[in-house]
């Protein structure tokens, strides 16, 4: 296996014997080599296209298909085996009909190699995975393409969920993984990797689309972090479409509902709201599952990552569900629902009837809900804070959060700004300060969060709007700066998103990505005034104009 697709890759290479995130090397080998019939597929249906006949059972494919890869979301190695069989027919099918239309069907390996065996799909990753490209600037582009891609794919499954979709999303998507195929040079390269963060925006904006118009817009929520004594469901990811279905079921069954990690925003719906056995969030961010699993004492559900693989040990381990493209070996998969159904989560509110109610690891209150329409109807307090210069700068902390040390980095960064700047946030890095009293200013507190990793698209609008009230020229000019916490193939795509709206002098931490070779890192750099960070002390000096 060779793995450096996320912010923990071993060493800052790479993960080569086990992914630090627990995936297996089978696991990783068998995603490998479904991205390369994945690729086939989108140059076949990319060919149909070109004569009206493109299959569009294929969207799905591909999206369900990179979704599944992305960091922390699926280690069931026969889900991978099952899916790359089923990608191998639905190629050989497309084939026939780029046949049957006259067409040439092409040469690249990836439209012909074929095997039946799980050994065998594994061993094909030794020549297809990402070290088969020699070329080190090369490979970093298409692979910084590819995990935009990843990213795209599951917030376009998001939407899709809720019956939202864009065909040119999925063209892109498919054109996209098509063209890392080809020999392009590095200037394409680079054209595709932002053409990528168009879509990135666009993808966002979907979401956003089709989760505002499905639960109402996010709006200012006390969420409770404490229990009460009921026997209880924990569901994390990010698929708002699972959280409905699951209220419903749970709803007059004595069953309550706990929200972890990236699904904490979930409470700020106005649709969500409504559930009275939706009691709040526990926990915290995705890495401390392996202890707040035990205590929580009832089912997890996954809808999509961060999973983390449970010790032999682990009380839990018969605890744990997955759906959608999560998966773990071991543990139950809730299908997908049928047309027009809801999924059947019966199995996993009959286990919780029969466990213990949560145990309080915390008690309080935290605040969030600061989506685009609820911090535009504040937009006139928030306004007048910037011109009286009570509010000095905004940092856009948002991002993943991750298990490394040096991520503590954030919590001392949001402790130290001055008491005249604001943190807008986004994602599960939120967690690393959403429980410190960091107070307010004139009664707008010093933590904003807009919500998940997908809600950034939320501090783009704000950003935009208030670049329009300021009558500025360039997004830049405002008094915000980037301090952005990055791990998974989610925060690529918002990162692309974002250097796309010409967000310059972004700062990424803990560390850059593996995957950016000296050259291409190098072309961020000096394009986009990409940086990394270095000691609170010396970045706080830096954002804040005093070097
Ligand atoms: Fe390693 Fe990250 Fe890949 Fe897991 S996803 S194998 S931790 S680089
Ligand atoms: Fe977190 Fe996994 Fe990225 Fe959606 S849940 S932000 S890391």
């Amino acid at each position: 296996m060779f793995c450096y697709q996320c912010q923990e890759a071993s060493k800052g290479i790479g993960c080569t014997i086990k992914g630090v995130c627990g995936k297996t090397s089978d696991v990783a080998n068998l995603q490998d080599t479904l991205l390369f019939v994945l690729k086939g597929i989108a140059i076949l249906n990319g060919q149909l296209q070109t004569v009206g006949k493109a299959e569009k059972s294929v969207n799905k494919a591909i999206f369900d298909g990179l979704f599944s890869t992305i960091t922390n979301a699926n280690f069931d190695h026969t889900a991978f085996v099952i899916r790359i069989k089923r990608m191998l027919k639905l190629r050989d099918e497309l084939k026939a009909k780029v046949e049957a239309a006259g067409l040439s069907v092409g040469a690249h390996e990836s439209l012909h190699w074929t095997a039946s065996t799980g050994d065998e799909f594994e061993a094909k990753a030794q020549e297809v995975g990402v070290l088969s490209e020699k070329n080190e600037d090369v490979r970093s582009l298409k692979e910084l393409i590819i995990y935009g891609l990843k990213g795209l794919a599951a917030y376009a499954e998001h939407a899709y969920n809720l019956n939202h979709e864009k065909q040119e999303i999925f063209d892109f998507m498919q054109d996209a993984l098509a063209a890392t195929t080809k020999d392009l040079s590095v200037d394409e390269l680079v054209n595709l990797t932002l053409e990528t963060g168009k879509f990135g925006v666009d993808v966002m904006a979907l979401l956003d689309a089709a989760n505002t118009s499905a639960y109402g817009n996010p709006e200012v929520t006390k969420v409770n972090i404490g229990v009460r004594n009921n026997p209880a469901i924990l569901i994390s990811g990010h698929d708002l479409r699972d959280m409905e279905d699951l209220l419903k079921q749970t709803e007059g069954t004595g069953v309550d509902v706990y929200t972890h990690s990236e699904m904490l925003p979930a409470n700020y719906y106005p649709e969500f709201k409504k559930y009275k056995h939706l009691v709040g969030n526990y926990g915290n961010a995705w890495w401390k599952q392996k202890e707040e699993f035990e205590t929580f004492n009832g089912p997890i559900l996954f809808t999509t990552n961060c999973i983390v693989p449970p010790l032999e040990k682990a009380t839990y381990k018969d605890r744990i569900y997955t759906t959608g493209a999560s998966g773990l070996a071991g543990s139950m998969h809730i299908p997908d629902r049928k047309p027009g159904e809801m999924k059947d989560f019966s199995a996993i509110i009959e286990h919780a009837k029969k466990c213990a109610a949560p145990t309080e690891i915390e008690s309080g209150e935290i605040v969030g809900g600061f989506a685009h329409n609820q911090v535009f109807e504040l937009a006139g307090p928030i306004v007048e804070a910037v011109k009286t210069g009570a509010i000095r700068k905004f940092f856009v902390m948002a991002g993943c959060d991750g298990r490394m040390m040096s991520r503590e980095y954030y919590t001392e960064f949001a402790q130290k700004l001055p008491q005249d700047t604001v943190i807008l946030t986004a994602g599960c890095a939120k967690y690393r300060y959403n429980k410190l009293p960091l107070g307010d200013i004139n009664g707008i507190p010093r933590v904003i969060d807009a919500g998940q990793c997908n809600d950034s698209y939320s501090l783009a609008v704000v950003a935009l709007k208030l670049k329009e009230i300021f009558e500025l020229e360039d997004v830049n000019d405002l008094p915000i700066a980037y301090n952005i916490a990055w791990y998974e193939q989610k925060a690529v795509i918002v990162l692309l998103a974002l250097l796309y709206l010409g967000v310059k002098n972004i700062h990424l931490g803990p560390t850059l990505p593996a995957f950016l070779s000296p050259n291409v890192a190098n072309v961020l750099v000096q394009n986009f005034g990409i940086a990394g960070i270095t000691t609170v002390d010396e970045d706080m000096k830096l954002f804040l104009g005093e070097v």
